[in-house]
């Protein structure tokens, strides 16, 4: 059974200290915890919790023990049926798009040669998102490497692509990404109010960025659903430019219409979600988190965190995990 927990940082460093033969990997934001986590796959991805000065660990663990590993670049960790795993290359490794291609070759290669073949969900925290390299913006650029190792591993069929998020740190820092695979396939869940991310028009870059909007998991009798970052997109258009109370109003829309396409195949609720949203300026906090009041009840919670979005336009983006609630 897989589990995700955001603690603070101290609480986060006693848990991994008590068990770490549980942890599958831990995301500090905007640092990991001082204590050792040499075997667990972590990452500090420099982005801080908005509107608070606490220091937030994102935990996934299992309740089964976990297998740890490396490979190359790649810090990863399995539990029977899941692999997750963290990988980063530091900005003077090259181009945004030869890193963004290397590093989804290596994790290609791992999971070819794995029985954990299958992504679910990949989370790419990419600095410097919005700045322009050599006359093009950098999550264009990302983009293209991606494709290029989607395409190059056989892996750009259409029902085989993954959710994900893509959110930006401070400039100069680490392309990092971790990813969660699995021995079966899951199934993917798209929004009837937005084109497929795979098909958005060339206006927004040479490549189309490779995700879904959700992916259920396993694909008969769903246990777990991973909500892609979720935008104030409907079609492919960026819709509310420069009105945040908008844009969240949009993005909880498109997420309940998500859950809608999901209940179809288990149980899964909006309310039963964790929710961790990406704010363009900490001030946006207070809005997104009544926006999220508004339609899933007063007890809502979510994660805010300050970082930049993939389109320069976009000030939001919400992300959901869901575990089936028996
Ligand atoms: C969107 O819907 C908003 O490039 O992996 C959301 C989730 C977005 C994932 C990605 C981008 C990505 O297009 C941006």
């Amino acid at each position: 059974m897989l589990q995700l927990d955001y603690l603070a940082v101290e609480a986060a460093a006693s848990r991994l200290e008590s068990a770490p033969q549980i942890a599958l990997g831990v995301l500090g934001f905007p640092e990991l915890p001082a204590i050792s986590t040499r075997t667990v796959p972590a990452a500090g991805v420099g982005m801080f919790v908005a509107n608070s000065d606490v220091h937030l660990c994102e935990l996934w663990t299992s309740s089964e023990p976990v297998v740890h590993g490396s490979r190359g670049r790649i810090r990863h960790s399995a539990c029977g049926e899941l692999l997750f795993g963290i990988v980063s290359s530091p900005e003077s490794d090259g181009s945004i798009e030869a890193r963004s291609r290397s590093l989804y070759e290596e994790i290609f290669a791992l999971l070819q040669d794995d029985f954990h073949h299958h992504v679910l969900r990949f989370w790419n925290y990419i600095s410097g998102i919005n700045d322009d390299e050599a006359g093009t913006e950098r999550y264009r650029l990302f983009n293209v490497g991606r494709h290029a190792a989607f395409e190059a591993a056989g892996r750009l069929r259409p029902e085989t692509i993954p959710a994900a998020s893509a959110l930006g740190t401070q400039a100069g820092g680490d392309l990092t990404v971790c990813f969660l695979a699995s021995r079966e396939p899951g199934r993917q869940v798209e929004n009837p109010r937005q084109v497929h991310a795979w098909q958005y028009p060339r206006q927004y870059g040479a490549r189309s960025p490779t995700f879904s909007r959700a992916l259920a998991y396993p694909f008969n009798d769903p246990s777990l659903l991973f909500v892609s970052g979720t935008a104030s997109i409907v079609g492919h258009q960026t819709l509310h430019v420069g009105d945040v109370a908008g844009q969240v109003r949009e993005t909880m829309a498109n997420l309940d219409s998500i859950f809608v396409e999901a209940s179809k195949l288990g149980a899964f609720h909006l309310a039963n979600a964790e929710l961790k949203a990406y704010v363009r300026d900490p001030a946006y906090a207070p809005a997104v988190e009544q926006g999220v009041r508004d339609i899933v009840g007063k007890d809502a919670r979510v994660i805010c965190l300050v970082s930049d979005i993939c389109r320069a336009d976009l000030l939001v983006e919400i992300e959901a995990f869901c575990p089936l609630v028996n």
